[in-house]
């Protein structure tokens, strides 16, 4: 058996982290809950054993316990990305632009102790270990779609909680409208942090609805573990319904403010990324067409492209949060 090292940032497990083999349960139990009416948290049960049971193989990070998710919208009957792509095709400049890079360099980010440092306009700031921020709420399993803005896609079982439980543990003024992202800039463990493609440290944001949104889940694990480093560990942003690079990889600050703030990509080149980013087929890029995306994995370079779907198929979830804004211009 092949116990894989520290390439692609896995690490000897020891036998307390390695997950029991789990039950695996098939499309025939599948078949059973949908002929019996079964409805959403039943078949939610099914996808996350699918997904888990893909997942059984030497080398694995230690387990971080999730429960199915009870948020509508959470989970997608999609066929689950291999583990191997997504944890191999990584966006995560700070370890390199290439696509296989921070798989690659990674192992060097040191991501204990970590904190997380809330501050600006709440009742309660102040610097949160990560052992208490694990430990504030319950943590769910959710398989969500992830569109990156370069045209390609995933589907990924992530596991964390929904922001809104810290958020309203450190209790925001009334005067917070917005929460910036910021993320770990450490020359001495991330080789390309000095590089001018991007402005340092990586920065992000959400308006406070889209932060409060119970789908927007910080996030600590996915295939129920712990996330790799080359994913953003040990703590990161999934925003579902949001391009990509939305999803800001290895925070260590948060910051209630009153005006929308600056976000790397948007300094980067402001015609090409908004703050919003939402997916939104019928808004190209400038240099390129939103309307299809190519699923990593499973659309081959020649394939038909799969068709973009509107908030990156979320709508029914998050469409009222831009009820008579004009989605073309607030990109
Ligand atoms: N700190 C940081 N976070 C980041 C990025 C980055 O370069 N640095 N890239 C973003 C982009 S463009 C994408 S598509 C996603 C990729 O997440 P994944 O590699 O886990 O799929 O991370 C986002 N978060
Ligand atoms: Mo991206």
């Amino acid at each position: 058996m092949l116990i894989k090292t520290h390439d692609n940032g896995f690490i000897h497990p020891v036998s307390s982290e390695i997950t029991p083999q789990r039950a695996y349960a098939g499309r025939r139990e599948m078949m059973k809950l949908l002929a019996g009416g079964v409805a959403g948290a039943a078949l939610a049960g099914w996808a996350s054993r699918e997904a888990l049971a893909q997942t059984q193989r030497p080398g694995k990070l230690a387990a971080l316990a999730g429960g199915k998710s009870g948020v509508a919208g959470a989970v997608v009957m999609e066929k689950v990305t291999d583990y191997k792509d997504a944890s191999t095709y990584n966006n995560f400049y700070e370890f390199g632009t290439d696509k296989a890079d921070p798989a690659r360099n990674a192992h060097t980010l040191k991501t204990s102790p970590w904190t997380v440092e809330i501050e600006g306009l709440v009742k309660k700031p102040g610097k949160y270990a990560l052992e208490d921020l694990l430990k504030l709420s319950a943590q769910e399993e959710r398989i969500y779609r992830m569109r990156c803005v370069e045209g390609w896609s995933m589907v990924i079982p992530w596991v964390g909680y929904s922001l809104s439980a810290l958020i309203q543990r450190v209790e925001p003024q009334p005067s917070a409208k917005y929460l910036e992202f910021l993320t770990l800039a450490d020359p001495k463990t991330m080789p390309f942090v000095g590089s001018r493609v991007l402005s340092w440290p990586y920065a992000e944001g959400l308006r406070m609805d889209e932060a409060m949104h119970p789908l927007t889940l910080l996030t600590f694990g996915m295939y129920g573990e712990v996330l790799p480093k080359q994913n953003g560990a040990p703590v990161r942003l999934v925003v579902p319904w949001k391009y990509g690079f939305k999803n800001a990889k290895s925070i260590v600050k948060i910051r209630f403010v009153d005006k929308e703030p600056a976000t790397a990509w948007n300094k980067a080149a402001a015609n090409e990324y908004g703050f919003y980013s939402n997916v939104n087929p019928n808004v190209d890029h400038p240099r390129w067409s939103q309307a299809t995306e190519r699923r990593i994995g499973e659309d081959g370079l020649f394939a038909k492209k799969r068709k973009t779907l509107m908030f990156n198929g979320y709508e029914a979830q998050v469409g009222q949060l831009y009820v008579g804004m004009d989605l073309k211009k607030n990109y």
